[in-house]
């Protein structure tokens, strides 16, 4: 993409409005612009980020066998009656009369509307397990929708629902969960720690919350300092095998990570008090098992092997797909803007002409530009006429994690200059080795 063809409207105040960093530099950066409190246009640049952590998240669910599928927002009523949540929710649900006086709602969640079509199709065990996900865009009144994307009203959620025999074989579904949620959100270059958690009015025994560490975040929570030193990263873990998914879950729970909700202070002063911390947190995702009550309720139940009727156990488990932009520049930014992990830059470099107009720099830049798109990356080139300052505050906001600069004095000498945004370090190499460089680190992601 050329910067004079793109649409990024970037601002160079700070907005007086936005609280936390990540909210000031999404708007900044021209990635959103809020439309309603707590509902918000997805500008170019905002849309491609929000677009990769939806492939992500796609890959990931797809990796351990979930079903990609979509329903509607809008939801029926009589739906959330047959649960008895519609009274139950509450005046965050959004709650909507269409011209025949029908009352309808705009979705918070999706518990009642999968199990009633499980419950349509589903007739026998042979078809379990089943996990089914969609990333939809959810609605909830919040009272106060704030921090931009992070609380919003309306806000893109990937929701998946296990429907399984048994508890045994629904626990496995929630561990399976867990394994690729901590897989997803390290793709991101997030480190999302799974907490114990309250389960709330979705109801259940099991649940856990995947927290980011930021003091900006919305939670209070408490933990062993040794949780930190683990990582997924590129362990092979088949989903399929329960003794596998359940070992990661016993890896990843077993020191003391609890929100404020579940929080026991007897547990946790019995941590050696150098390991014990409090602190805040960004919930970018939460899982459940909650039983037969949904199946019940909604009518979802099989026949099992010996003939029988047995309602399915199910589980729920979300992600904030839209809170996760706000997460990640909370975790990854410095003072002069974002700095985007190399999982979900909306473009893979940045390419600076220092002197537009230049014949030798311009025709340079363009075969970068062509060197990078016909390797299936996607550079975006600042081809404007403005000052080298300006372009360098324009590429540290927007935070891509690689710019290449090109200016007639390097290309007397054969060179450009290679800069990680993450570092500031830079490197003058050869149009041909920067490109190499460049491809190197997103072949090996
Ligand atoms: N049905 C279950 C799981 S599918 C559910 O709704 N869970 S939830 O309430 O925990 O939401 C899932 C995730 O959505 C949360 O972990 C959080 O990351 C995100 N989320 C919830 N409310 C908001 C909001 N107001 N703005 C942005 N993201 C939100």
């Amino acid at each position: 993409m050329r910067l004079s063809r793109y649409f990024l409207p970037v601002l160079k105040e700070t907005p007086a409005d936005a609280q936390i960093v990540s909210h000031r530099y999404m708007l900044r950066a021209g990635m959103i612009r809020q439309q309603s409190a707590g509902i918000y246009s997805w500008l170019p640049l905002g849309f491609k980020v929000l677009r990769k952590i939806e492939n992500i998240v796609h890959e990931e669910q797809q990796r351990v066998g979930h079903i990609p599928m979509l329903m509607p927002t809008l939801q029926s009523a009589d739906l959330w009656r047959q649960s008895g949540r519609y009274d139950a929710y509450g005046p965050e649900m959004l709650r909507i009369k269409d011209r025949h006086d029908r009352e309808m709602l705009y979705g918070p969640t999706n518990e009642e509307m999968i199990t009633e079509i499980v419950a349509n199709y589903v007739t026998s065990y042979k078809a379990l397990p089943l996990t089914l996900y969609h990333i939809q865009w959810k609605f909830r009144d919040e009272v106060r929708p704030r921090f931009g994307v992070m609380r919003g009203r309306e806000f893109l959620m990937k929701d998946g629902y296990n429907f399984d025999l048994t508890k045994e074989d629904a626990l496995h579904a929630y561990n399976r969960h867990l394994v690729s949620y901590l897989r997803t959100y390290e793709r991101m270059g997030l480190q999302a720690i799974p907490m114990r958690a309250d389960s709330g009015p979705i109801g259940g025994d099991y649940t856990h919350e995947f927290l980011v560490l930021a003091d900006t975040g919305e939670s209070e929570v408490f933990y062993d300092s040794a949780i930190t030193d683990l990582t997924f990263g590129d362990r092979e873990v088949d989903p399929n095998d329960k003794a596998q998914c359940q070992a990661v879950l016993e890896e990843f729970t077993s020191r003391y990570a609890r929100t404020d909700e579940t929080h026991d202070e007897a547990v946790f002063n019995e941590i050696p008090e150098e390991r014990r911390r409090s602190a805040r947190g960004i919930e970018v995702g939460q899982i459940f098992y909650f039983g037969t009550e949904y199946s019940e309720k909604m009518g979802a139940y099989v026949q099992t092997a010996e003939g029988e009727k047995a309602p399915l156990h199910m589980g729920s488990h979300g992600i904030g797909v839209s809170r996760l932009l706000g997460a990640i520049i909370e975790a990854s930014h410095d003072d002069k803007g974002i700095i985007w992990p190399e999982g979900v830059t909306p473009f893979h470099v940045g390419i600076v002409n220092l002197k537009q107009g230049d014949d030798e720099a311009d025709a340079a830049c363009q075969s970068l530009y062509d060197a990078f798109t016909a390797l299936g990356l996607e550079p975006l080139y600042d081809d404007r006429d403005e000052r080298a300052g300006g372009k360098f505050a324009t590429m540290d906001l927007i935070g891509l994690p690689w710019r290449i600069t090109v200016g007639p004095r390097g290309l007397k000498n054969g060179v450009v200059e290679l800069t990680s945004r993450r570092t500031g370090e830079s490197e003058e190499l050869s149009p041909e080795e920067a490109v190499k460089r460049v491809a190197a680190i997103y072949a090996a992601l």
